[in-house]
């Protein structure tokens, strides 16, 4: 398994364990409540998913990179469940 593997796995089994589904976990993470997912509200889903320390950082940079279609930086709910789908299409 991939380290990029490992870590998707990681999210998968943080959304599966902690909450009813994707939708729960993406409110639950977007403090502010405006609909998208900063940078450091993906650092905090990260730590959650007991994702390291020390990579946190560029895992979210690299989240963000591959999912945010609308290239606004964010990712938002549309984002997110594209991201999610793929993710358990891989397991
Ligand atoms: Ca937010
Ligand atoms: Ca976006």
């Amino acid at each position: 398994m991939s380290t990029k593997e490992k870590i998707l796995n990681k999210i998968q089994i943080l959304i599966t364990n902690s909450f009813d589904n994707p939708e729960e976990a993406f409110r639950f993470f977007d403090k502010d409540e405006d609909g998208k997912l900063t940078k450091k509200e993906i650092k905090a889903l990260l730590k959650k998913a007991e994702i390291s320390g020390f990579i946190r950082g560029i895992v979210a940079k690299k989240l963000i990179e591959g999912y945010d279609k609308d290239e606004d930086e964010l990712i938002d709910w549309e984002e997110f469940k594209a991201a999610i789908n793929e993710i358990e299409e891989d397991n």
